[in-house]
């Protein structure tokens, strides 16, 4: 029998996920849909048949049709979720962040550590695109030798109105957190943002681009290029330097056309589309996981990492100077 999803969230990556569970994914469908919009949550559950819309996630939950919960919706709002989540023994997929910082992050964990098994996995979809994984597999065969410096790119079109110098960290180098933990398998230990002179291309309200570095608890130094150019494109790239080569992902990808003296191909135009393959299969393996009673993927602990190092990243940057990350001990549950 089809898995029940019940996705919290109509916004941009609820929508999106929607279609997905209907239209890519095998072995589920999506029985809920939850808005505070009630409009808006009952124009999402019309468009998908056998579907209830909701405006609270936990009356959703108690649904007889469903057993498993995707959060999509802001921030702020995903620790209650995920708490009433844990607390029906239901699994999720929450999309990144966890949640906003780390003292509610590691509330999360704890109420997870309580139940004595895992039950949330959490977005960060880079873990499943090829390239990604491709290089992890590379850095774990140790061919390379260990890895020592790890440079990122991380290049925007635009953003969102709302978004602010803290969100440059939170939403976006927030992925970074997640990529050199896995890849590298180390801890983040210390923080440190400087900005060149402010683009002129430069969104309102935004410094960009900003550098962001990260010292991680093996001795790796990890630096972040977080951009955002109207205009640009999407591109993510990361090099790792390790003691015998180098080896790089997010280059060009696609046709290269040579013609009238150039040669050149597209840039993605965000990152819907350049993840697009890594999100379905993301999508795909919880579901999978899910109907076979396991859960996988990146955990709460990789949630509140993220944000202890999210945390350390806001004030580096707001102080232009390094931050430590502080940590509470790795539980048993997560090693
Ligand atoms: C957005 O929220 C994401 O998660 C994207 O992956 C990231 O590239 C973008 O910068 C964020 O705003």
């Amino acid at each position: 029998e089809a898995l029940g999803v019940a996705v919290i969230g109509t916004g941009r990556m609820g929508t999106d996920h929607v279609r997905r569970i209907n239209d890519v994914v095998s072995g589920a469908r999506v029985t809920a849909v939850v808005d505070i919009d009630a409009g808006r949550a009952k124009e999402v559950a019309d468009g998908v048949s056998g579907c209830t819309p909701y405006t609270d996630p936990t009356a959703a939950m108690a649904a007889s049709d469903v057993g498993a919960v995707l959060i999509a919706s802001p921030g702020p709002a995903h620790e209650e979720a995920l708490l009433a989540a844990i607390d029906r023994n239901l699994p999720v997929l929450c999309e990144k962040p966890l949640t906003p910082d780390a003292a509610s992050a590691l509330r999360v964990v704890r109420a997870e550590e309580k139940r004595g098994h895992r039950l949330v996995q959490v977005g960060f979809m880079r873990r499943y695109d090829t390239e990604y994984r491709e290089l992890k597999a590379l850095l774990d065969s140790g061919r390379l030798g260990r890895p020592l410096m790890l440079h990122n790119r991380h290049r925007n079109p635009g953003a969102p109105p709302y978004f602010t110098n803290a969100h440059l960290i939170n939403d976006s180098v927030v992925h970074e957190m997640d990529v050199t933990r896995w890849l590298l398998g180390q801890e983040i230990t210390a923080v440190t943002v400087m900005r060149p002179a402010r683009s002129g291309n430069a969104p309102d309200g935004l410094d960009v681009p900003q550098l962001v570095l990260f010292e991680t608890d093996g001795g790796a130094l990890v630096d972040v290029e977080i951009n955002v150019t109207p205009g640009f494109g999407y591109q993510v790239q990361a090099e790792a330097v390790c003691e015998h080569g180098t080896a790089g992902v997010g280059d060009a990808r696609g046709m290269l056309v040579n013609t009238a003296g150039r040669w050149g191909g597209a840039i993605l135009p965000g990152f819907v589309e350049r993840f697009e393959e890594a999100f379905d299969r993301e999508v795909q393996d919880w579901v999978d996981a899910t109907r076979r009673g396991e859960v996988t993927g990146p955990s709460c602990w990789d949630g509140y990492a993220a944000a202890a190092v999210c945390e350390a990243g806001v004030l580096a940057q707001a102080g232009e100077r390094r931050v430590e990350v502080e940590l509470a001990d790795r539980p048993e549950l997560y090693r």
